[in-house]
């Protein structure tokens, strides 16, 4: 199956990668359905990653993104996300990867221009946008806060409810609607808009290959589902 997806990736012009936390599984990082551990396995993610968890217990929510940045501060991007910023190193322009990940390890491996559909846990933002708070005036704390007027500091990845990025979303939707072929990679498809993208590519008439040990909702689409680990398979495909 690898010499025909390799086939496929040397005739396409245009290639899209759709990855999801199962990308980052080799590097070290849970996925976002493996059963969290010591005192957040009380907790769903999907119910702490809200703008209403955070304004009802905004310091359980900081402390949460505080623990899972020291885990991804620890970890070092796998051969999967080196082999994806290898080619398109390679072949510039060929490659648009768009991911659902927020751990920044496709940009540590040195992918300069990924899709981050749902932000970079990295990285902060005031919770009421439309104060005018300085940085300097930022209080320590969990959460940190304006010293005058008390704005918190949240994580500037998209909770849910939240909209992706206006512009990430559109160039993610264009690259899903032009390529010959989509790569969908370690994710439970069961997020959207992220998810809807494997569909686009397909009703477009783009090929789609999921590449995840386990069956998900979309590969419905694919013509072929390879049931490896992203940082076996992807080297195999795309050295
Ligand atoms: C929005 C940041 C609307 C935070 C995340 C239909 C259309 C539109 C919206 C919806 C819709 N239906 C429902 C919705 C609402 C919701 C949604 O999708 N809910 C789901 C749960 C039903 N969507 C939203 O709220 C989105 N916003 O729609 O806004 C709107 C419109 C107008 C105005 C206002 C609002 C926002 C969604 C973004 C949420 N934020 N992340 C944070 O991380 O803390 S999503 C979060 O979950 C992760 O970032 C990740 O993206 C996602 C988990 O999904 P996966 O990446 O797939 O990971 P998962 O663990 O599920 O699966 C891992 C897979 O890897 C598994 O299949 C496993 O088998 C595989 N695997 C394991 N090991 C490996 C492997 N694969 C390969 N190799 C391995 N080694």
């Amino acid at each position: 199956m690898h010499e025909t997806v390799r086939g496929w990736i040397h005739e396409a012009r245009s290639i899209a990668v759709l990855t999801g936390a199962g990308m980052s599984a080799e590097s070290g990082v849970p996925t976002f359905r493996a059963a969290q551990t010591g005192l957040w396995s009380q907790f769903n993610p999907q119910d702490l990653a809200t703008e209403a968890a955070f304004r009802a217990h905004p310091q359980r929510v900081w402390d949460w993104y505080a623990h899972r940045r020291e885990m991804i501060a620890a970890v070092q991007p796998n051969p999967g996300h080196k082999a994806l910023a290898s080619f398109a190193e390679r072949h510039p322009g060929r490659l648009t990867l768009i991911t659902h990940n927020v751990d920044g390890l496709h940009q540590r491996a040195g992918q300069t221009d990924a899709l981050a559909l749902h932000g970079n846990i990295a990285e902060d933002r005031w919770l009421d946008a439309l104060r005018s708070c300085c940085a300097e005036n930022i209080e320590a704390g969990h959460p940190p806060r304006c010293s005058v007027c008390g704005n918190l500091r949240r994580p500037a990845v998209v909770w849910f409810g939240e909209s992706l990025p206006a512009d990430a979303l559109e160039a993610a939707e264009n690259a899903s609607r032009q390529c010959e072929l989509m790569l969908v990679v370690g994710t439970s498809g069961e997020v959207y808009p992220a998810a809807g993208l494997a569909f686009t590519a397909h009703q477009s008439g783009g090929r789609v290959v999921v590449i995840n040990p386990e069956h998900t909702p979309l590969d419905a689409v694919a013509e072929l589902c390879l049931h490896e680990p992203a940082a076996v398979c992807l080297p195999a495909l795309l050295a």
